[in-house]
């Protein structure tokens, strides 16, 4: 029996950011209600692949073994995923975490259908590899350059394939490389409701799960950085252009997160 990852709700941002830090994960319960879920849901339904945005469309009818849709730039297909920019109380922590200038460095809609496998256990992205006991030095304290907020949009289930973390992975300084425990901690789940949100940093060591179920399942990942991360809107050289008309719905947070900066280093 697949064991549930603790999900503690803080509502103090000082205990949010500590969580993401010291956990390597944060989690926030009832962030969209079913309203806008189903919002979310379908618009994901509706909108079309873009093979050159390095967008994905796996159907059966189409050759694939499972349904894997997943639209990159999502921010750039319609006005509706303006909000999940800044969305409170996410946006806070990612900006007390990368700090003022932070930026959203991608958008994903991901639907993923019965019959989608394991995937391998891993890191998003390993900003410095260190030896572990360095790594578990008080002392060394690594920033956090990235982290990526799961929209899940239905309620989750073993069989409908969780993300899965190693708890306190993000203190081995390395990526696992084959292994399947930290600290002799094992992968958990992350059961939790649609609506709710888990924002993690990069370096947790996790992955997505095999649908085993009958079921489709939706989700939304925001990725967060530091102003130095580079932002990540294929296709790139020129060929990746903001929609205007969405653009002009944006405040001007969102737009800051987009790209819209003052000067800084290297500017
Ligand atoms: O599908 C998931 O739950 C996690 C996906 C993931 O970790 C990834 O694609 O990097
Ligand atoms: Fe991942």
């Amino acid at each position: 029996m697949a064991k549930a990852l603790s999900l503690v709700a803080y509502t103090e941002l000082e205990d949010q950011v500590e969580a993401l830090e010291k956990d390597g994960y944060v989690y926030f319960p009832n962030v969209l209600d079913s309203d806008e879920i189903d919002v979310l849901r379908s618009t994901m339904d509706r909108l079309d692949t873009i093979p050159e945005c390095y967008d994905r469309n796996q159907t059966p009818e189409n050759g694939g073994s499972f349904v894997n849709k997943i639209i990159n730039n999502s921010f750039n297909r319609d006005p509706l995923y303006l909000e999940f920019l800044d969305k409170s109380p996410i946006i806070e922590v990612a900006e007390e975490t990368h700090g003022g200038d932070c930026h959203c460095i991608g958008m994903q809609s991901w639907i993923t259908g019965p019959g989608r496998p394991d995937q391998g256990l891993h890191t998003d992205y390993l900003p410095i590899s260190l030896p572990s006991d360095i790594r578990q030095d008080p002392r060394v304290k690594v920033p956090i350059f990235i982290t990526t907020a799961h929209y899940y949009l239905n309620d989750m289930y073993e069989e409908l394939g969780p993300t899965k973390f190693v708890p306190g992975s993000h203190y081995s300084g390395c990526s696992p490389n084959g292994a399947t425990e930290w600290n002799n901690r094992t992968e958990e789940s992350i059961i939790c409701n649609a609506g709710d949100v888990v924002l993690f940093r990069s370096e947790v060591w996790h992955r997505g799960s095999a649908n085993t179920s009958d079921d489709t399942r939706y989700l939304l990942q925001v990725h967060y950085a530091k102003r130095m991360i580079t932002q990540k809107y294929p296709p790139y050289l020129n060929k990746f252009q903001f929609d205007e008309t969405i653009l002009d719905q944006a405040n001007p947070r969102q737009k800051r997160l987009l790209g819209d900066h003052g000067p800084s280093n290297y500017d």
